[in-house]
């Protein structure tokens, strides 16, 4: 029915514009379907100005390609009268979004899909190559299967690399792309380098741990207050013993400090030296509130992409804990200290938790092993 509505009305208007004179000298290139002239509606000029083209043997008009088969026929003017009739056809389409938070090892990119083509969506995500033009054989992640907005994280990147990315969607006929970005990966540095997220405070966050010398390894344990790693991290081996706490036999009590923060009892400070220090609760805080938490994999750990309201960002791995002699929760929780001694326990100190559903602030006994991630300014 639709197809026999276009070709009677195309007889009709081949009749009108042979008598019209109208011609396609007017070179037109619009984004709508069926467009020619250019003039933001596509209606019955379009179609003399098609038909002259067919019909003229103007051939050499690509613009005229309105249902984009590599030729300028009458299949083109049953389209271009079906838009009219019915309106633009659906067509898969996605847009890939801006390369953000590029470290030596990742970076972010996602995509818009706008239009599902008028057919059931199958996925859609982001591909990625060092050549030109990757498409879903190369380095691929899917996200969804929706339209609308999506966000991913490449990781497992070479540094000082250049990559190519275009997001893509696939419904049940047909995979598209989005438009190629390009990004380099930043340059690898052998000592811990500081992140600005864009704090409110402008506390910029160290890319790795102490001890670490990649962003993905766990690096050192340390007891709370204390700046060397050991074997057994327990009450036995601690600075102080649990009865000592808040006594003159706790060298932290003794010395007047509710806070380690660039104190010698803060590890931060006296291995990486300079600005270096152990964040405070508040600076944690800081970065709980103000970042967004992305959980991922980097380098065979699972742990968190830390974005901040400028986009960059930092990866935290679930460093797990040392209790005693044993490591424990590695791979699937992070522990990380603060320099903040825990205002309702003194034998406690705060410190950041994390699991794959949560991050927050919590406390902990100060002789277990954990993390330490720096913080400068
Ligand atoms: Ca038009
Ligand atoms: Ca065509």
């Amino acid at each position: 029915m639709k197809k026999l509505t276009g070709i009677l009305l195309c007889a009709l208007l081949l009749v009108f514009s042979t008598f019209n004179g109208l011609n396609a000298q007017t070179k037109a290139i619009s984004s709508m379907k069926g467009d020619l002239n250019n003039d933001g509606v596509v209606n019955t000029l379009d179609v003399v100005m098609l038909i002259n083209i067919i019909f003229g043997g103007d051939q050499g008009i690509m613009y005229a390609d309105v249902n984009g088969d590599g030729v300028v026929n009458t299949l083109d003017l049953v389209m271009t009268v079906n838009i009219i009739f019915y309106g633009q056809p659906s067509e898969l389409t996605v847009a890939t979004s801006e390369v953000s938070g590029i470290t030596y090892f990742s970076a972010f990119c996602g995509g818009n899909v706008s239009d599902d083509g008028g057919l059931d969506m199958v996925s859609r995500g982001i591909c990625w190559s060092t050549s030109e033009s990757p498409t879903v054989f190369d380095n691929v992640i899917f996200n969804g299967s929706e339209t609308g907005e999506f966000a991913c994280v490449m990781t497992d990147l070479a540094s000082a690399t250049t990559y190519y990315v275009r997001a893509f969607a696939i419904n049940t006929a047909d995979t598209a792309y989005g438009e190629q970005r390009v990004y380099t990966t930043d340059v690898y540095s052998a000592i811990g380098q500081s992140v600005d997220l864009g704090l409110p405070s402008g506390t910029k966050w160290a890319d790795r741990n102490i001890g670490a010398s990649l962003a993905s390894e766990y690096g050192n344990y340390y007891s709370w207050g204390e700046t060397a790693t050991k074997e057994d991290y327990s009450w036995n081996t601690y600075i102080c013993t649990l009865d000592q706490c808040d006594t003159s036999e706790d060298p932290i009590f003794a010395a007047g400090l509710t806070d380690i923060s660039g104190t010698d009892f803060d590890a931060a400070h006296v291995i990486w030296g300079g600005t270096w220090q152990m964040p405070t609760d508040e600076q944690l805080s800081e970065l709980l509130d103000n970042c967004t938490w992305i959980w991922s994999t980097q380098g065979g750990v699972d742990g968190y992409f830390v974005i901040g309201p400028n986009g960059n960002c930092i990866f935290l791995p679930s460093t797990g804990c040392f209790d005693g002699t044993e490591l424990r929760f590695c791979g699937a929780l992070g522990f990380y200290w603060t320099s903040t001694h825990c205002m309702y326990n003194t034998t406690n100190a705060n410190h950041l938790l994390f699991n794959p559903s949560h991050s927050f602030e919590n406390f902990l006994y100060r002789y277990y092993g954990q993390t330490i991630r720096p913080i400068t300014f």
